[in-house]
This record gives structure tokens, sequence and C-alpha cells, in this order.
């Protein structure tokens, strides 16, 4: 998908790969994220491999590769596919339910209910579910939706919110975080940071994004707000769709308004870096960050690195902690032992 992950392409592992990736979607798509992670795993692993790896012994011998994946590596190797996935693809009823957990706003409970509802096509869902605003725009714009979104056209969605940015506030800073950030070639939606100088709340960068949202839904460029999946709103986070007007060189062909997904993230300076890290992912790689600060006593989330952190039994939390370092994000990495890595070496 991005720049340094094309590299796979020429992997003496290649087709493995790309079969093992059609079971990772598919385990994305049905939510699944136990069974995602050990398959992009394996994935990244493999990735790394020099040479081809063709029996379960081998695979079984590498890192972050189980008994179960190393059996369906020597399958994929011998026969050019893999069972399980023909399975998952047959399935019927799993059809309309991987139509639905592509819905915006639709999750594994809501997408099984439908199904166990006798709803098949979004057809049904459209004319017959009772949707929320969220899930009714989700579905109205299914196709753009589920759409990526090339990284030229990224740019031009950055440039016309930096543009509505600079005549609103001139002080204010917007910075695309996310897959672009780390160099993919398409985006599943537009991840805006929007931080500026001196700052140190949330809440004095909210009037700047009232400001902001109102004069892009004036141009047309904003066409919807959605609810955020994850409740608990400090404000922080703004989540909608826009669409890119007639722009030369990028959809002037055959004009038509195409929805993204848009994304702003307030990020006070003070916490830049501890942002920075968490918006540029990806999921995994910030897994494994957190994972490596509470093995060192510390925590670190989207505000920064604390240190002190107190854990009762299971790991349980029992103190916040005292900040160690917010603004910067390569002192973070420093701070935690770990080599700097470049948001397009960060996804894995
Ligand atoms: N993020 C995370 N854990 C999640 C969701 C998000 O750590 N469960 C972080 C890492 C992501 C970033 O937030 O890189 C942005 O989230 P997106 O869902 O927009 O993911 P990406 O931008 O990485 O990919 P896409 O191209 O699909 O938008
Ligand atoms: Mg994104
Ligand atoms: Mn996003």
């Amino acid at each position: 998908q991005a720049g340094a992950q094309d590299a796979y392409q020429n992997n003496p592992n290649s087709r493995t790969i790309e079969v093992l990736q059609s079971m990772a979607n598919y385990y994305d798509r049905v939510n699944d994220h136990w069974r995602t992670t050990g398959y992009r795993k394996a994935i990244t692993t493999l990735k790394k491999q020099a040479t081809r790896i063709t029996t379960e012994e081998e695979a079984f011998q590498l890192p972050h590769i189980g008994r179960r994946i190393a059996q369906k590596i020597e399958e994929i190797v011998t026969t050019n596919k893999l069972q399980r996935l023909e399975y998952a693809q047959d399935e019927p009823m799993d059809g309309a339910l991987q139509v639905f957990l592509r819905i915006y706003g639709v999750g594994n409970k809501q997408a099984q209910q439908w199904v166990s509802q006798g709803y098949r096509t979004l057809e049904d869902i459209k004319s017959k579910a009772k949707l929320n605003p969220s899930q009714r725009v989700g579905v109205e714009h299914y196709d753009d939706l589920n759409t990526r979104i090339p990284r030229r056209e990224v740019e031009a969605l950055g440039a016309f919110v930096r543009r509505a940015a600079a005549r609103i506030d001139a002080q204010a800073e917007l910075i695309i975080g996310g897959s672009y950030r780390r160099g993919s070639t398409s985006s599943g939606d537009i991840d805006f940071i929007v931080t500026k100088l001196d700052t140190e709340s949330v809440a004095q960068l909210r009037p700047f994004l009232d400001e902001l949202v109102r004069a892009l839904e004036k141009d047309g460029f904003l066409t919807a707000r959605l609810a955020s999946f994850h409740a608990g709103g400090d404000g922080s986070k703004w989540h909608g769709c826009c669409v890119l007007p007639k722009t030369k060189g990028i959809n002037d062909r055959d004009y038509r308004p195409v929805w993204r997904r848009i994304d702003f993230l307030l990020v006070p300076a003070s916490e830049m870096g501890g942002a920075l890290i968490y918006f540029t992912g990806n999921d995994i790689f910030n897994r494994s960050m957190r994972l490596l600060a509470s093995k060192k006593g510390m925590r670190l989330n989207q505000r920064g690195l604390y240190k002190d952190v107190i854990r009762g039994p299971g790991r349980v939390r029992v103190t916040e902690g005292e900040l160690v370092e917010g603004r910067d994000e390569r002192r973070i990495f420093d701070i935690l032992g770990v080599k700097w890595r470049e948001p397009h070496e960060r996804w894995c």
C-alpha cells in the first residue's frame, strides 16, 4: 500500500503474502482483531525474508508466525491457494455481513443483527433498516467511502483546507497524519492534526476549529458531520465527509463529486510529540510502542510519555504518573530507548 511497503512485490514470498493479506482483510472485515493482527504480523515477518519460505517448519521458526499460519503458508506454497480463504469468500451470509460491516458507523453487532433479520443487500438496508444519521451517510455514499484516496488527491484536499485555515488564523498549523504521513500511495481517509504555537489545551483550539468547519461547510467542501464511533468526547476530534471541487489535474476529467472521510484532531503544542506518534501509526506500531513503555514502567498515550505509573494486579493502572515528554516526538523515542524511525518506517 505504501511506498516502502511496495517492496514486497519483488519479495520471494509475494504470492504467499498476497494470500495472507486477503485473510487479514477478511478477518478485518468481520472485526476479528485478534486474527487480523496475527496475520498482519506474519506478513511483516515474511516481507523481511530474503528467501522463499516453503514449509511449515521453516515458517514456524520465524518470529510472529504460529503453528496455524505456518501450516497455511505451506498450503499456499503447495497449492497456490488457501482452502479457508475460499470458504470465507463463498459464504453467502458472510457476504452480506461483510458488505454491512463496511458501512460507516456499523459494527459487528449491528451487522449481525441485520443479517439475522433477513437483510441481504445494501438496498435492503437503505429501504428497510433503521439507520442513525451517520449510518445513513455511510449507506448513501457507500462506494465513495470505501474507495481509497489517491495521494495526490489527499494533497489537494490538504491544500484546500490549509487555504481556508489561513484566512481564519495565520498561526494555525495543519499537519496531515495517518497513512499519508507514513508515505502511503493512497489513504482510507485524511487525518488532520490541528495545532497552534504555545497552546496547552484543546479548549484553546476549539474556537478555531468551529470557525474552520463553518467556513468549509459554507464552501460546500464539508458535506457531512459524523458521530464518533468511539464515544467519550473531550471535543478534540471531529469526523466528517468532504468533497474536493473540480481541480485541474486531479479530478477534472468527467468531474463528479466524490465523498471522502476527513478527521480533524485538535492537539495543543505541549502534546504534539505524543499526538504525532499516535496519529501517524500505524495502529500495530502504536501498540508495540505502548507495550514497550509499559514494560519500562512508563505509559505512552496520544498526549505523551508518562513515568512512575503504578500498576496493580493485572497491570491495571493505579496512578496517572508524571509527564516526562509530550512536546517532542524524537525525545519520546529517545527516552524509551528506541531508535528513531521515520514515519514511512512505522508500519509494523
Ligand atoms: N490509530 C490507532 N489505533 C486505532 C485507530 C487509529 O493507533 N484503533 C492511530 C494510528 C493510525 C491513526 O490513528 O495511523 C489514524 O487512524 P486511521 O484509522 O485514519 O488509519 P490510517 O490513517 O493509518 O489508515 P487509512 O489510510 O486507512 O486511513
Ligand atoms: Mg487515516
Ligand atoms: Mn482517520
